[in-house]
């Protein structure tokens, strides 16, 4: 890759990369089958750092930039995206909400734990009507003395069976539309927190997603996360770095197709010499490359800007737009080479194209993405 790295992110490169090819790369057929969590391997994870990436080293964090954080989240996604969706979801949209908008309070006590994996994080923003338009959501917090009762439905919540604390939104005031909405730190077995119905999904089988259901459920008052009203622009903002982490999870599954396809091509004989021959499939190959190298530099852009402290959204958006359609064509392109043996749970690319279905879809769709990216550009819709 043309971008020179860091001797730290190197570093981090390499630690990841072994961590996966050891650890992950052996069960990962075999979780999809199963659907095991992998809480064994994220236990390890949280030893080596990977799940508490950028927060501040006083919270038990790595404290490392998020260039490191996107090589580390690519190299475990190239071994396992299920894996690598927990992740993401932990360090993205839970750790780094916390440790940039917590109280010391909740660093203390929810930041410091999550970052070294001893509790996994998930994040509860869209609801079953309110997915693409989470300011129509409709699970409320109403405050009670030194209580918050929240009441409502939210869908699609990765690691919401296995995690310890979620970052869960709701309208504490709901004439005030997306400035009504807070957002707070959910500990499991709050009374009235419940997980609901564990869905079956078509990829990213090891990995859980559920619905989480709140009923008069009695969250302490410090346990706002921010000020009442943040919560959309809390989520939002969270999002961005996301959108950095989901773009990292596509790259590291398009390598994983391009390898694999390389190594089919390679071995594959037909009409008398290996198919990596032909012009059809080396031109394959050539325009796979060619997009993982761009998703890539896009990918490390939007996290370079996010390390400088400059305004990322849209540079996030790219990335991950680009990212996850690259992948879903290259995730095609690699079947393809495989011909009938890539339709077969035999070779990982049967798992690779169905994981990275949703990746265009989650943590905003393309749809949306393109929305975030054209407002950037001509502003808002004129009158
Ligand atoms: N960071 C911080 N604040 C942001 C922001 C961001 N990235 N994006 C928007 N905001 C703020 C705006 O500045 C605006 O603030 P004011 O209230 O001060 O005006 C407010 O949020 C509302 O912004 P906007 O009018 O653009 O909101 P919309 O309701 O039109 O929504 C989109 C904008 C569509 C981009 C947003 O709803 C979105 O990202 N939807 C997809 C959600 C998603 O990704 N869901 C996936 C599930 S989560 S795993």
């Amino acid at each position: 890759m043309s971008m020179q790295l860091t001797d730290e992110q190197h570093m981090i490169q390499v630690m990841a990369r072994d961590f996966a090819r050891k650890e992950l790369i052996p069960t990962a057929t075999e979780r999809d089958a199963t659907k095991e969590f992998p809480l064994e391997n994220l236990k390890k994870m949280g030893e080596l750092g990977l799940l508490g990436m950028t927060v501040p080293v006083e919270y038990n964090g790595a404290g490392v930039d998020t260039v490191s954080y996107s090589l580390a989240l690519q190299e475990i996604a190239y071994g396992c995206a299920s894996t690598a969706v927990i992740m993401s979801v932990h360090n993205s949209v839970c750790g780094e909400p916390i440790t940039r908008f917590g109280s010391e309070y909740l660093k203390e006590k929810y930041l410091k734990r999550l970052a070294i994996g001893e509790i996994l994080g998930s994040f509860a923003l869209t609801e079953p009507g309110a997915g693409s338009d989470p300011s129509s959501q409709r699970t409320t917090a109403v405050r009670d003395g030194e209580f918050y009762i929240l009441n409502g439905v939210k869908q699609f919540i990765t690691t919401g069976l296995n995690s310890g604390v979620t970052v869960v939104t709701a309208l504490t005031d709901k004439a005030r539309k997306h400035r009504g909405i807070s957002a707070f730190v959910v500990e499991k077995g709050t009374p009235g927190f419940y997980v609901g119905k564990v869905e079956d999904k078509m990829g990213l089988r090891a990995s859980d997603t559920v619905q989480l259901i709140f009923e008069d459920c009695r969250v302490p008052a410090k346990n706002l996360l921010g000020r009442e009203g943040d919560g959309f622009k809390i989520a939002m903002s969270a999002l961005d770095g996301g959108r950095i982490g989901i773009a990292s999870q596509s790259l590291g599954v398009a390598q994983a197709c391009l390898d694999a396809a390389i190594e089919y091509a390679k071995q594959r004989v037909q009409f008398g010499q290996p198919i990596a021959n032909y012009q059809g499939i080396r031109w394959m190959i050539a325009d796979m490359a060619t997009e993982i190298e761009a998703a890539r530099l896009l990918t490390l852009n939007a996290a370079t800007m996010k390390d400088r402290g400059e305004r990322f959204s849209a540079q996030a958006s790219m990335a991950k737009l680009y990212a996850s359609e690259m992948v879903n064509r290259i995730a095609y392109k690699a079947i393809q080479i495989h011909g009938g043996y890539g339709y077969l749970k035999d070779f990982p690319v049967e798992r690779f194209y169905r994981d990275a279905r949703v990746f265009t879809i989650y943590e905003g769709t393309s749809e949306i993405q393109r929305i975030v990216i054209s407002n950037h550009f001509l502003g808002p819709l004129l009158k």
